[in-house]
């Protein structure tokens, strides 16, 4: 019993001693442990690519990409700086190599995907198979896999990496390792991985088993493809317009394990009906332009993009998408991870 006999001062005083054997009282803190809605610092916001490319082009000349290993520009949300978070849940960065440059091989337990902004030429391979990207492509570098990039073209190549790196730290499941030589040996002709798996047929036998799709490569002409002819054809999703999911072509699940990832048309003149999930999410403009607009009522900020913005939305904010011009968004979000761990939620507004 504390001195004075006072309630306040009594628990203080009890605080005190079960502090000292690593112990404390739940009652203090149990509102913010189990709160009544998704809570996060994370922001919504745009990084305008013009104001992020010069500074792209002159990290080329700050460090070359066999001295920083990567070459990368964190895409940090504005309430997240020093943590490398996007949004809670997701690494972002965007990736310069020069004509000429090799990163490195390595590999590491977080899974990547890069989807290509700008350039055409360079390749990324995985494990010895080699290839080639294009501006569009979705790139995957599933976890604990060799991987170094290289620029046989003639032009700056520019890619959004997205990485698990915070769901991967928050399990503390980090492991690294650097290849002894820059490149790791081709040992795959190119174009191999999707003759096995990628016709809608795969090899008679064969018991493939990874949580990641063998498929490494979704070209953007083929997504893109059909999404132009669904848009013909197809009924309008009012929160989401047509949004089609990469997928594992040997699950029919995800293609990655961990993050999901979206290709997006919005018809000109589009405008979704307010929506939000409990996914945080990235994305990636590949054409047209628009607004985001994020935030409820009179709170709401209209957040314009372009073609080769990124930008981020955290999970449970009410936002919905405006299009200009016929816009493709590119995204990847922890969606696939949340509804493992049954997690997932959304929440559809009305127009
Ligand atoms: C990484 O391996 C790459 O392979 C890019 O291109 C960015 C950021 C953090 C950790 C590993 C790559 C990365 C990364």
């Amino acid at each position: 019993m504390a001195a004075d006999g006072s309630v306040a001062a009594n628990r203080a005083d009890f605080y005190r001693r079960i502090g000292a054997i690593e112990m404390a009282p739940l009652w203090e803190v149990l509102h913010k442990l189990v709160a009544k809605a998704p809570v996060t610092r994370a922001v919504s916001h745009v990084w305008r690519y013009d104001e992020v490319r010069p500074f792209i082009l002159e990290s080329g000349g700050i460090i070359s990409a066999a001295e920083a290993e990567r070459r990368v520009l964190i895409l940090e949300n504005p309430a997240l700086r020093g943590t490398s978070q996007a949004v809670d849940t997701l690494y972002a960065g965007l990736q310069l190599i020069l004509p000429g440059e090799i990163a490195p091989s390595h590999r590491h337990t977080p899974s990547a995907l890069r989807f290509i902004v700008e350039g055409d030429g360079a390749y990324t391979s995985v494990n010895g198979e080699r290839v080639t990207m294009a501006t569009g492509d979705f790139v995957i570098t599933p976890s604990w896999t060799w991987h170094d990039h290289g620029n046989d073209s003639n032009q700056p190549m520019v890619w959004l990496d997205g990485i698990d790196i915070p769901i991967v730290h928050f399990t503390a499941t980090s492991f690294a390792e650097p290849y002894p030589e820059p490149q790791f040996p081709a040992n795959t002709p190119a174009g191999y991985t999707r003759a096995r798996y990628g016709t809608n047929m795969r090899p008679v036998g064969d018991s493939y088993s990874a949580p990641t799709s063998p498929i490494f490569s979704y070209p953007y002409e083929e997504s893109r493809e059909a999404l132009e002819t669904m848009r013909r054809t197809q009924y309008l999703d009012p929160c989401l317009a047509i949004k089609m999911e990469y997928i594992n072509p040997l699950t029919g699940g995800p293609a990655m394990p961990t993050m999901s990832t979206f290709l997006q048309l919005l018809p000109r003149g589009f405008r979704t009906a307010p929506y939000r999930s409990t996914e945080h999410t990235v994305y990636s403009v590949v054409e047209g332009s628009g607004r985001l607009v994020a935030g409820e009522d009179s709170d709401a900020r209209s957040l314009p993009w372009g073609p080769r913005d990124h930008f981020a939305v955290p999970g449970w904010v009410q936002h919905r998408l405006e299009a200009d011009d016929d816009a493709v968004l590119f995204s990847f979000s922890d969606r696939t991870m949340q509804q493992k761990l049954g997690l997932w939620r959304e929440w559809r507004g009305s127009a």
